[in-house]
């Protein structure tokens, strides 16, 4: 990756914000200590239901020029990607209906998102088999990484639309990914770089002290 193509944290990131969430990490926060399953239940442990849809990110919220958006996938692939929004746009579509569980303990049923499956866009890719991991870059700066077996899931969305309607910026247009079965800063807005690699490569927030992987069933908060 050349200087040019580095995504810097952008600006003005609400330090005060990202210390008191790292604070609650060290602390132990939020844990109620309890283990669930989507089979059993349909909220998670310590989550509460709201109805409106709250916006997280680290306070800068990038205006993405659409006819400038890439998104990028590439490292250990066989041929890989830089799509435009028209191109991304072209590939063909799917509806996706699912829950979203936010560490800081909302959790929102029923969102139905519109876009291109993340198996698909990988297909196209071609990954070689010593791919294991993902680290994903956003327009904002923000990263966050995956195991590949929960990046390539069919439910994981490289996302558009919401309800109907397209992505506002707030919550991440034009693209972002969703990843329903792990906590929300796990689904990337303002997505544009998908890297694929051999080796995890800890994100913003894992990092911080946050849990590398974040399953809302068994309370994987923290790491
Ligand atoms: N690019 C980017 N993506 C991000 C974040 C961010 O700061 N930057 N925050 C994450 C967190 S912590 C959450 S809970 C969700 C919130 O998404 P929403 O604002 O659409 O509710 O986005 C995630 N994706
Ligand atoms: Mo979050």
């Amino acid at each position: 990756m050349d200087d040019e193509e580095e995504v810097p944290l952008a600006g003005k990131v609400r330090d005060k914000l990202v210390e008191a969430k790292q604070g609650w990490a060290r602390d132990g926060r939020l844990l109620t200590g309890t283990t669930s399953s989507p089979d059993r239940d349909r909220l998670p442990p310590g989550q509460r239901l709201v109805t409106d849809f709250p916006v997280l990110d680290l306070g800068v919220q990038p205006d993405v020029n659409r006819a400038n958006f890439r998104l990028r996938v590439e490292g250990l692939c066989a041929a890989p990607l830089r799509l435009t929004l028209d191109e991304f746009m072209a590939l063909p579509q799917q509806e996706r209906v699912n829950d979203i569980h936010c560490v800081t303990q909302w959790s929102r049923y029923d969102n139905s998102w519109q876009g291109v499956p993340v198996p698909d866009l990988l297909a196209m890719a071609r990954p070689k088999d010593e791919a294991r991991f993902v680290a994903l870059t956003s327009y904002d700066g923000y990263t966050t990484n995956l195991a590949m077996d929960d990046f390539a899931r069919p439910e994981n969305l490289f996302a558009h639309s919401w309800a109907g309607a397209p992505l506002e910026r707030q919550h991440g247009g034009p693209v972002r990914l969703v990843v329903p079965h792990l906590y929300f800063w796990k689904s990337p807005k303002w997505i544009t770089r998908v890297e694929l690699l051999r080796d995890d490569r800890p994100g913003f927030w894992e990092v911080r002290g946050y849990s590398n992987r974040g399953d809302p069933w068994t309370e994987e908060r923290y790491g």
